[in-house]
Parts: C-alpha cells; sequence; structure tokens
C-alpha cells in the first residue's frame, strides 16, 4: 500500500458492509452478528456480540486450539510441574517455548520450562494405541527429574484413537507415590478455541492441585494473582511492586508458579483475577470452596496499576497498607509521567487497532490511553460476551454442543477450610462505598460509540480494515505481524511483545511508551512496496463474484 493520506470518513455502518461485501451470504450473516458497532453508551439495550462459536471453515482465523490453551497457556508457565505432551512431535515442538512466558528457578534451581518433554507418537501408536509408550514416558521423567508433579496432554490423535491418559496417570501415580500424575483430555478439536482449554486445564487443577498443603503461609496481607502469565517478564514486574507494598503473593495462576503455590492457593485472604477470560471461573471455585473473595485487577496502564493498588488496599482495609500503597505510587509515578509526557508530543492523536486472545485487546487500551492514542476499532480471538459486554450477562449465555463438551465441575464448600474473609457487615460497608467484588464490565464499555468491535477477526478482514482505516499501529500475533506490516502499518505483537516486555506495571509502561512512540514514529514500512504491488502479473475472482 503506497503512503495515503488520512482521509478516513466511513462511517462504522460502511466500514462493516465492505468487510462483509466478499463473503457468499451465510458466512456474510454469521460474520455480521460478530462484527459489532458499539453504541453502548447510548442505545438503551448495548448490541449483543456472537463469541465463543466455532470459525467457519475456510477462514483463516487468528484462533488457536483447545490443547494450546491447556498445555501452552494455562500448564505451560509452571517451572517445576513435568508436563508431557502425549502426541506426535509437532504438537509438544511447538508449543515450547515460544510464548515468552518467564520463569526464575534461583529459589530452588528446578526449572522444567528449557525442556519438551513429548510421547513423541508414531504410526504405530497411532494403530494400536499408545498408553503402553505413555506410562514408559511418565516412568522415564519420573527416574530422571523425580519432579513433584507430572501432567499428561492429549493431543487431537489421542482422543480419536481413545488412549486412556487419565486411566495410566491414576496408575502411575500410585505406583510412585509421591508424585502426583494428572491429565488432561484436552485434545485440539475438543472446543472452538484455546478458551476451552483454558477451562480443562483449571478444571483439573482445582480439583488435583489446589488445597493440597495445609501448612499455613505467612503474610499480613495475602492474595492470589489469577490470569498473569508472565509475557515477557510481566509478573515479575507486579511481583516487585507487590512486595514493596507488603503485599504477599501466595500464588501466580500461572507465570513462573510452582506446585507448592498451586497447593497453597487456599490461604489467600483475597484473589485478583488479570485475565478474565482465562480464569474467572477459578475465582469464583476459590470463593465457593475457601470463602475467598475476588475482584478484578488491571496492571496493564500506570493508572490502572495505580488503581488496582488502591483496590487491593482498600479491601483490606488497613491504614498501614493504604498508605504504604500510596507512598509507591507516589515514588513510581513521577518518571512514568516525564516518559509519557515526552511521547506524548509525537502519539498524541495516533490511531491503534487491537486484535488480541481475551482480554489484552481490552486492557491495552488503557495504556494507549495514556500516550493520547486511540483505538479505531479491537476485538478478541476467542473471549465469551461476558468480556465483551461485561458478566452481566452471564446469566443469558446459552449452552452449546460445543461449550456442553467441556466438563464444569461442581464445588462445594470446604467443611474444614471454608472460611469468610469478612464479616456480612463488612463486606456491605464495602460494597455501599461503592467497592465492586466479581465485576468485570467488559471491552465495549470502554470503547467509543462507532468503533467497531470484531470477534474473531481473520486475516481477510484485518487487511481490510487496515486499508481502510489506516492506523498508525495494529497489534495481534506473529500470524499477523507479515502480512500487516507489508501494508505498510507497524505491527506490535502484543502476545509475544516480539523481544520486548514487560509492559505490566509502572516499569512495564515506561517500556511500552518507548516502543510504541519508536514504532509509530518510524515510516520506515511505508516506504515498502512489494513487487506484485507495482505490478501484478495474476489477478483473479471468486466464483460467485
Ligand atoms: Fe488471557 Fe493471556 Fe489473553 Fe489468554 Fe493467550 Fe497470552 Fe493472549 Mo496470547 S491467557 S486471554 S490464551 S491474557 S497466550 S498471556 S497473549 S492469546 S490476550
Amino acid at each position: 500500500m503506497a503512503k495515503t493520506k488520512k482521509v478516513v470518513q466511513l462511517m462504522p455502518a460502511d466500514i462493516k458492509e465492505e468487510l462483509l461485501k466478499k463473503y457468499p451470504p451465510k458466512v456474510a450473516r454469521k460474520r455480521a452478528k460478530q462484527i459489532l458497532i458499539n453504541e453502548a453508551t447510548e442505545a438503551e439495550a448495548p448490541p449483543e456480540i456472537l463469541a465463543n462459536v466455532r470459525t467457519i471453515p475456510g477462514i483463516i482465523t487468528m484462533r488457536g486450539c483447545t490443547y494450546a490453551g491447556c498445555k501452552g497457556v494455562i500448564m505451560g508457565p509452571t517451572r517445576d510441574i513435568l508436563n508431557i505432551t502425549h502426541g506426535p512431535i509437532g504438537c509438544g515442538f511447538y508449543s515450547w517455548l515460544t510464548r515468552r512466558n518467564q520463569t526464575d528457578a534461583s529459589a530452588d534451581g528446578v526449572n522444567y520450562m528449557p525442556y519438551c518433554f513429548s510421547t513423541d507418537m508414531q504410526d504405530q501408536d497411532i494403530i494400536f494405541g499408545g498408553e503402553k509408550k505413555l506410562a514408559a514416558a511418565i516412568q522415564e521423567a519420573y527416574d530422571i527429574f523425580h519432579p513433584k508433579g507430572i501432567c499428561v496432554f492429549a493431543t487431537c490423535p489421542v482422543g480419536l484413537i481413545g488412549d486412556d491418559i487419565h486411566a495410566v496417570s491414576r496408575k502411575m501415580k500410585e505406583k510412585f507415590g509421591d508424585c502426583n500424575v494428572f491429565a488432561f483430555s484436552c485434545e485440539g478439536y475438543k472446543g472452538v478455541s484455546q478458551s476451552a482449554g483454558h477451562h480443562i486445564a483449571n478444571n483439573q487443577v482445582f480439583t488435583n492441585l489446589v488445597g493440597e498443603n495445609t501448612e499455613p503461609k505467612e503474610g499480613k496481607y495475602k492474595i492470589n494473582l489469577l490470569g498473569e502469565y508472565n509475557i515477557g517478564g510481566d509478573g515479575f514486574e507486579i511481583d516487585r511492586i507487590m512486595k514493596k507494598c507488603g503485599i504477599t503473593n501466595i500464588s501466580t495462576f500461572s507465570g513462573n508458579s510452582t506446585y507448592d503455590q498451586f497447593a497453597s492457593a487456599q490461604h489467600a485472604d483475597l484473589d485478583c483475577v488479570m485475565c478474565h477470560r482465562s480464569i474467572n471461573y477459578v475465582a469464583d471455585m476459590l470463593e465457593t470452596k475457601y470463602g475467598i473473595p475476588w475482584i478484578k485487577v488491571n496492571f496493564i496502564g500506570a493508572e490502572s496499576t495505580a488503581k488496582s493498588l488502591r483496590k487491593i488496599a482498600e479491601y483490606f482495609g488497613d491504614q498501614e497498607l493504604i498508605d504504604r500503597v500510596e507512598a509507591v505510587i507516589a515514588e513510581e509515578m513521577p518518571e512514568v509521567k516525564a516518559v509519557a509526557a515526552d511521547v506524548r508530543t509525537r502519539t498524541e492523536g495516533k490511531t491503534a487497532m487491537l486484535f488480541v486472545g481475551g482480554s489484552r485487546a481490552h486492557h491495552y487500551q488503557d495504556l494507549f490511553a495514556e500516550m493520547g492514542m486511540k483505538t479505531l476499532s479491537a476485538g478478541y480471538e476467542f473471549a465469551h460476551r461476558d468480556d465483551y459486554e461485561g458478566r452481566q450477562v452471564i446469566p443469558e449465555l446459552k449452552p452449546d454442543a460445543d461449550s456442553r463438551n467441556i466438563e464444569e465441575i461442581t464445588v462445594e464448600a470446604d467443611e474444614k477450610l471454608y472460611s469468610p474473609r469478612k464479616t456480612p457487615d463488612e463486606f456491605k460497608a464495602l460494597e455501599d462505598a461503592g467497592f465492586e467484588f466479581k465485576h468485570y464490565e467488559g471491552m465495549n464499555d470502554q470503547m467509543d460509540k462507532g468503533t467497531l468491535i470484531i470477534d474473531d477477526l481473520n486475516q481477510y478482514e484485518a487487511d481490510k480494515l487496515v486499508e481502510l482505516l489506516k492506523p498508525d499501529i495494529f497489534c495481534a500475533g506473529i500470524k499477523e505481524k507479515f502480512s500487516i506490516q507489508k501494508l505498510g502499518v507497524p505491527m506490535k505483537q502484543l502476545h509475544s511483545y516480539d523481544s520486548g516486555g514487560p509492559y505490566a506495571g509502572f516499569k512495564g509502561a515506561i517500556n511500552f511508551y518507548k516502543e510504541i512512540d519508536r514504532l509509530v514514529s518510524s515510516k520506515v514500512w511505508s516506504y515498502m512496496k512489494a513487487p506484485w504491488q507495482e505490478s501484478p502479473e495474476l489477478t483473479a475472482t471468486f466464483v460467485w463474484e
């Protein structure tokens, strides 16, 4: 795309029509429900978005699979649980170390992150069954490493041939006696996206691990950080700030996490949920079983970080903590503000598009706003309606054949371990003062009227959107990176952060401002022209055109 002047006067409805124009009618009808013109600020009933449904075959989606959500996202960042992929080697290899979830093994030196464990299934295993091979792999891993826990992950062929990975794991667990072995039926095709894999992983962790360590944990203000995966060291920066405030993080689900952290989660007095999509139901289960209340937090953006810290302090209600949090904010903010003021001279008024996973397309809008940048369009790959429209829609969500495929576990209050963290009066006083428990307003609420919110954006639509709206930066993942850059627009990966980060917390905000400033101020991509853009040698039309 040649460098073009910005003459974007298109109405959102025109853009939507333009995106749908090339589709066959049936496809267009379905996609139309996933492309929303945001009117939530004025309309009486905010429009509904279609989300968490299967991608239409043939469309090049940005999504990943259920195995990716289970093994890669939730269990991948754990450092002392040994994760074995039961399947052909590709699934293990491509889910190994590509997500940039960082670990620090300095405490005890145990870190399985650099290893890729796979049963390396071959044709004969698919034909005759792979259970023996799996048992041998678990045995070998145990003999070499003696880990506290071994997790087994099913890939597509395992489900198709019917290997009973749970029975094998149970047998090995009994045999070892000192190693917790459990498995996940997270075949790639099991759900519509990686979101199903999160659910499968979290259910098993909750059932097989949480609550196991009954030894009390030290700390005056004890929290769990749920849904933080330490991409590019985000979790390290959040931990640094927590420590400075005197808040004890008992367990992070699951960035740089350990077996013992999961096993001790019930000792926390507050659950703080970062990524709502991947874990909100665990927060609910922890509350039901142990009595730990939960709040939504966001450490992406300096202002959001400050707000989240204040919220935690308000919950504990201790003046000492409230003062400490204010002191930390006062100490950290001046540098953040100085960098923001500098970059703003170049970033103010610039525009962004964000199409990421199930949470970041929302959270990162705060960082862009701090730089004076406007989000033109955004969407999630695999979030559910509540991540767009807010948690109040949860009772309306109807289960379909795909969601019914994912186990829902029922949790009850633990006879011994359940204890309410505050009295009903204390809860009421907090709520009367405007404190919100279990609250997430979703992405749409924050976005301007008339912006386009698009679920499960695909490659065709991404290219079209960029062509029509010409944002100053496009944020998505590696699959989108090069096609966007070829359109002359800078692209920032918000999954892996390219090679950057951390972007969470105060120091992270500074890193992000500088990185985005560098990207939007550079003209290099707009100077490029691919040979076929100058002299196309082949043109074609679709059969239905
Ligand atoms: Fe949550 Fe994530 Fe995300 Fe996610 Fe992910 Fe990720 Fe993501 Mo990539 S858990 S939903 S499945 S915040 S790997 S750390 S960046 S798509 S927006």
